[in-house]
């Protein structure tokens, strides 16, 4: 099967909601054929780049299942069964994601902001960012702006990366800045956010220091930082 071929089918299982061979997916007649844990597995034996895979067919094809939620052809089950694929397909990528060395290259703290409860991506940027040698601490998601600022002064950690991926809860990364600002400690932290919704314009206003379009991005914004 030849590159695209493959990308084209992992996207198409996630899309399915089907982690393994086993699993029935969305469409009938499916059981039996080969998923997202083989294919994925598949890819890097045939030395497709895993962020290809990444961006091509997880990221992409969440696009195509939130389109499907929009239509209502989708419910919250069938988005959290493809959510489940791509948090699959992570734990076999992980490993091939990383170029750390044994020296940490700093510390970042990683939320979704309160109200939200979408952690894939931030998942996969916490993945990134422990695989090119930084400390994580990923506090999850639904995280108060409150807390946030309490693990930033708890740490010592240097960079805070938010996530949101809601039009109603992205405002909630301008509560977080304050919340630095009340604790005094806005000046020492960088302000990374990322998720949907968000962009460079909206980072500008709410004070943030960057916007990250995506995983990959944000580790080149991390690392040119540290210089
Ligand atoms: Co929801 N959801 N969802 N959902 N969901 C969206 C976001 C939506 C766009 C779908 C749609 O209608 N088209 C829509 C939002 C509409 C809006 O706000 N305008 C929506 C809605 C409406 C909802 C509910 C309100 C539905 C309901 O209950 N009626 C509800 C809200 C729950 C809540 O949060 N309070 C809800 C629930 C859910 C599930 C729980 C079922 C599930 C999440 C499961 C989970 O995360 N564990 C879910 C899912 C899966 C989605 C979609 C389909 C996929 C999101 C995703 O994982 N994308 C999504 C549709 C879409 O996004 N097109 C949708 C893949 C992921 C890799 O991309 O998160 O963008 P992303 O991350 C990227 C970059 O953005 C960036 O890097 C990542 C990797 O490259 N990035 C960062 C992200 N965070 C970063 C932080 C950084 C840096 C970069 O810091 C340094």
């Amino acid at each position: 099967m030849n590159a695209q071929k493959l990308i084209d089918k992992i996207g198409f299982n996630v899309i399915q909601g089907r982690v393994t061979a086993e699993d029935e997916g969305f469409d009938e007649g499916l059981e039996g054929q080969p998923a997202v844990t083989e294919l994925v597995t598949r890819a890097l034996e045939e030395k497709i780049d895993p962020k290809k895979i990444v961006l091509d067919a997880l990221t992409a094809s969440m696009e195509t299942v939130g389109e499907k939620f929009d239509k209502g052809e989708y419910l919250i089950p069938d988005m959290l069964a493809s959510a489940e694929c791509v948090g699959a397909a992570m734990d076999i990528l992980g490993p091939h994601l990383v170029d750390a060395g044994i020296e940490s290259k700093g510390k970042i703290v990683l939320a979704t902001v309160k109200g939200d409860l979408h952690d894939i991506g931030k998942n996969i940027v916490g993945i990134m960012f422990k695989g090119a040698g930084f400390e994580v601490t990923d506090l999850g998601s639904d995280v108060s702006s409150e807390r946030i600022a309490d693990e930033l002064e708890r740490t010592g950690a240097e960079y805070l990366g938010l996530s949101a991926l809601l039009t109603t809860t992205m405002w909630e990364m301008k509560e977080v800045i304050e919340a630095l600002k009340s604790a005094g400690i806005r000046d020492q932290i960088r302000v990374l956010i990322g998720g949907a919704p968000t962009s460079e314009s909206f980072a500008q206003e709410i004070g943030a220091d960057v916007h990250c379009r995506d995983a990959f991005q944000a580790i080149d914004v991390l690392r040119e930082m540290k210089k």
